[in-house]
């Protein structure tokens, strides 16, 4: 190990030749059948690599696929509570490991350590409450219409799923999909994010320690169009599992179209907080600066609409603008860093892009708006605040994906709600107000998957739905019971005993 310094001084965990790690497919580590290769490098210091990942193709997605087959001939078979075992030892590996991988996570993803505990400990709850069902995946039993018959429904697993995942979340969001997935019956094939390959790899290492049987689940790390098309195209996956931008979730969705495959899609998000006059100010500031710049803004729920009644929008612009100087940026193993890098060089070009837009439109910069070279040599970008926003400019509408807010002024909570439902998209929202009429209003109309009342729009947890309305998705629910409907499907089993032809609908005494 050799020591880096970063331009705040942190030591950060360079090797001086980085780790080669390998897919895992069938239950063996292997490298890409082609050979070849990609890095994983630090957002905070591009010269820190930390992996070097293969870059599959087709060949390593189709022998993933023809090894999670074959697996899934037992594994469906392998019953519930044994698979929620597997689950509940890797649950207590995760807590065993979670500060060494909440580093690693940083190290890789950018995002500050507390923040990257928050991801490992979401693990945790994850395949903690995935393992519970494995005593529950519950059906319904219910009476005939006829006599001396039994009617039941049961859940029973797709096969093969094909799991391709982010990388802001990119332990929590894998274990969203790959813990219910697994302890439904179904066997995997995981693509994490080109960002992130690292921490996917630390997942499913885990899950090996674990006991989960060769096949059961394989990791292919590499690109989109590479690996993520091949699982598109293969018709041995009965279901796609995404989360990840708009663009790419339509991609997948019409790739899928034609074979009917099962397809549950996570996406966009163009998050409002709504702040009426009587709120509670301080809060709403703590909320907002949490929601917006935590992360880095790169969340699927960030606040990065913030509307706010004329009354008090001077006062809560004032605060928000001394808070948000406040803000230290850096690397997020250092101490007291409150925002790190965004994920890459495309990223930090696109937010760019997007102040420029903003300020093209006529709103006005109130804080930000430039890279932040002083936090370190990597893709930091300052918290950006916009004042007097219009509802339907570009920075009030489309997804920015990084640590960029939009103050709207509205003069009431009719006009608030109009805004905040305006939008394409439909993820998270939050109101801050001591008006109990107003919040219940607020939550019956405002039309988004999540809806938070003095809190801010992230923070959500695991044993609650977890999605969103109108093109954040496709109409699934990730976590909760909810995600049992995406990982099985249905049947249902009508059991006659009383040995002779009856007629549903027509035999009725
Ligand atoms: C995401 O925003 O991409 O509620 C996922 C939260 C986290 C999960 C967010 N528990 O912000």
């Amino acid at each position: 190990m050799v020591g880096t310094q970063t331009a705040t001084g942190a030591q950060t965990e360079q090797t001086s030749t980085p780790k080669e790690f390998k897919n895992y497919i069938n239950g063996k580590w292997q490298p890409a059948k082609s050979g070849k290769t990609f890095q994983s490098i630090n957002p905070a210091n591009p010269a820190d690599i930390v992996g070097i990942f293969p870059a599959s193709d087709k060949q390593d997605v189709d022998e993933a696929v023809a090894a999670a087959k074959k697996a899934y001939e037992d594994w469906r078979l392998y019953p519930a509570p044994k698979r929620a075992e597997i689950l509940f030892r890797a649950g207590q590996i995760f807590i065993e490991r979670k500060e060494e991988l909440a580093r690693e996570l940083t190290r890789e993803m950018g995002k500050v350590l507390a923040e990257a505990r928050g991801d490992v400990q979401e693990v945790i709850d994850m395949v903690f409450y995935a393992a519970g069902e494995g005593r529950r995946l519950f059906g319904q039993t219910t009476p005939s219409e006829l006599r001396n018959k039994f009617a039941m429904s049961v859940r029973v697993p797709l096969g093969v799923i094909g799991c391709i995942t982010p990388w802001n979340f990119p332990m929590a969001i894998p274990s969203w999909k790959i813990a219910p997935a697994l302890v439904c019956g179904n066997t995997i094939v995981f693509k994490p994010a080109s960002d992130t390959p690292l921490v996917a790899t630390r997942f499913v290492e885990i899950l090996e320690e674990a006991g989960l049987p060769p096949g059961v689940l394989n990791l292919v790390t590499g690109g989109g169009s590479a690996v993520g098309d091949a699982m598109l195209e293969n018709p041995e996956i009965k279901l796609i599992s995404f989360t990840g931008s708009c663009d790419v979730g339509r991609h997948v969705n019409e790739k899928c179209a034609p074979s009917f495959k099962r397809v549950s899609l996570e996406m966009g998000g163009k998050n409002a907080t709504i702040v009426l006059d009587d709120a509670n100010l301080d809060l709403a500031v703590d909320g907002i600066l949490w929601g917006a710049f935590g992360t880095a803004g790169q969340r699927c729920t960030a606040t990065s609409r913030v509307i706010v009644q004329k009354g008090i929008y001077p006062q809560l612009r004032e605060k928000l603008l001394e808070r948000a100087k406040s803000l230290k940026l850096g690397y997020g193993l250092d101490a007291n860093v409150d925002v790190g890098p965004v994920i890459n060089e495309s990223s930090l070009k696109k937010i760019e892009k997007y102040v420029q837009i903003g300020q093209e439109e006529g709103a006005k910069l109130l804080f930000g708006g430039q890279r932040a070279p002083e936090a370190g040599p990597g893709w930091f970008f300052q918290p950006t605040i916009f004042d007097e926003v219009k509802p339907n400019m570009r920075i009030a509408q489309e997804e920015i994906f990084g640590p960029v807010t939009a103050l709207i002024p509205v003069s009431d909570l009719k006009e608030a709600l109009h805004v905040a439902n305006d939008i394409e998209f439909g993820l998270s929202t939050a109101i801050y107000t001591k008006d109990v009429n107003k919040a219940f209003e607020a939550v019956r109309d405002l039309e988004s998957g999540l809806t938070y009342v003095n809190a801010p729009t992230i923070g959500a947890e695991v044993h609650l739905p977890f999605g969103g309305t109108k093109n954040t998705g496709n109409g699934h629910r990730e976590a909760a019971e909810a995600c049992l409907d995406i990982f099985t499907e249905w049947k249902t089993v009508y059991i006659d005993y009383s040995d002779k032809l009856q007629r549903a609908q027509i035999d009725i005494e």
